[in-house]
């Protein structure tokens, strides 16, 4: 019986955490999860217990340890290979890996100035010009997949993806800042937070 374990950090905080957790439950994988409290003294040796890299979200199979996002998805899409992580379609697909690694390497104003904070409304806080070019950035991303790839379902490429899930603590936080969406925007804000394991999450965060 292989165990599969996915550390991560507060969900109330820890964006990059949020991605492969949701992916993980919305697709039914069976796993554990290890939470450590990120902030506190303790946080960064408790995270090196795990992590390489001292960073969360590491997902530890069996004898093995893979840290960052991109390689846990790399590593899932890999060993779970009857699961379709990204979509079916080969230039659907290559959309989807294009903007997931644009989400990982990007929008760092957006990220140092609207941190996800699940559970607290901040409506206004942390805009400034640069934020509002990665904000324009991103409702493009939304808007051109969901017109040109999107039709099967609610999501980027139809059916939730990677793609979804690299991109969901952005609807988080366009909640939190109170970001004002235009109509398809809004309908894909909204279809990515009804998502059962996105609600879990929120709840949870909620909770800490
Ligand atoms: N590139 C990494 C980023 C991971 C990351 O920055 N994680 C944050 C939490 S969201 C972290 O572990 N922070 C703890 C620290 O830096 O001490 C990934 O994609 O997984």
């Amino acid at each position: 019986m292989t165990q599969l374990i996915l550390v991560i950090g507060n969900k109330n905080y820890s964006s990059w955490s949020l991605r492969p957790w949701l992916a993980m439950k919305q697709f039914g994988l069976n796993f554990n999860e290890i939470r450590i409290a990120l902030y506190t003294p303790e946080s960064s040796s408790q995270i090196r217990q795990y992590s390489p890299s001292g960073k969360v979200p590491v997902l530890l199979h069996d004898n093995l340890t893979i840290w960052d996002s991109l390689a846990i998805f790399e590593y899932l899409a890999e060993e779970f290979s009857n699961i379709y992580w990204l979509p079916e379609d080969k230039a659907a697909r290559a959309v989807a890996r294009s903007i997931s690694a644009e989400m990982h390497s990007g929008f760092q104003s957006l990220r140092q100035n609207m941190p996800m904070n699940c559970r607290a409304r901040f409506p206004g806080k942390g805009m400034t010009p640069e934020v509002q070019k990665d904000i324009d950035r991103i409702t493009a991303i939304w808007r051109e997949c969901r017109q040109n790839f999107g039709t099967s379902g609610n999501m980027l490429f139809g059916k939730f993806t990677i793609a979804d899930a690299m991109y969901a603590p952005v609807v988080s936080r366009f909640v939190t800042y109170g970001v004002q969406l235009d109509a398809i925007c809004k309908e894909y804000a909204e279809a990515v937070f009804a998502l059962p394991a996105m609600q879990e999450w929120l709840n949870a965060a909620s909770n800490e």
